[in-house]
């Protein structure tokens, strides 16, 4: 299981995975097991969908939770930030996977018609795991960036 301190986590140790896919002429197949082809046990498995057009989802930071994020269905874009450099990661495939630590500030932005966000998380899902408002974010990481 991986360690990273969530206090002084950067936007580089997000990492944009390639999933392992099993093609087939009738449509093709992604399995992921946690440890495996991610790096974290998966404790919960979540989706967004339905989202109307124009709305933005995420506006926080998780302390303890790493999370991969698939566009299962459709597109959006991943806007990452851990207090001081900021990256956009557009999901477009379901063989794509945006793997993010704890400690790092996410909006989720430009849903195509019909997306569907996958996540697989570390955890069960614990209110108090979440940082909500940005200015607490810059608290929690002290600047600490490395
Ligand atoms: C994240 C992005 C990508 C639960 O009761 N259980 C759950 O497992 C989750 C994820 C949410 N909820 C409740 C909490 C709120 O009352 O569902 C409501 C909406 O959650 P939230 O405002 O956090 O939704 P998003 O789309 O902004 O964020 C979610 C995840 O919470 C978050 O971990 O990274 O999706």
């Amino acid at each position: 299981m991986i360690n990273i301190d969530p206090k002084s986590s950067t936007i580089e140790d997000c990492k944009l995975l390639t999933l392992p896919k099993i093609h087939n002429p009738a449509g093709n197949i992604t399995a992921l097991n946690g440890n495996i082809d991610l790096p974290f046990d998966i404790k919960r498995v979540y989706y967004l969908y339905d989202i109307p057009g124009g709305e933005e989802r995420g506006g926080h930071a998780h302390k303890e939770l790493y999370q991969l994020l698939i566009a299962a269905s459709g597109s959006f874009d991943v806007i990452l930030d851990d207090g001081k450099t900021k990256k956009t990661v557009n999901l477009n495939r379901p063989y794509f996977g945006i793997f993010i630590v704890p400690g790092i500030w996410r909006e989720l932005v430009n849903f195509s018609s019909g997306a569907i966000c996958l996540v697989l998380a570390s955890n069960k899902y614990n209110e108090n795991d979440y940082l909500r408002i940005y200015k607490q974010f810059n608290i929690f990481k002290k600047y600490k960036i490395k």
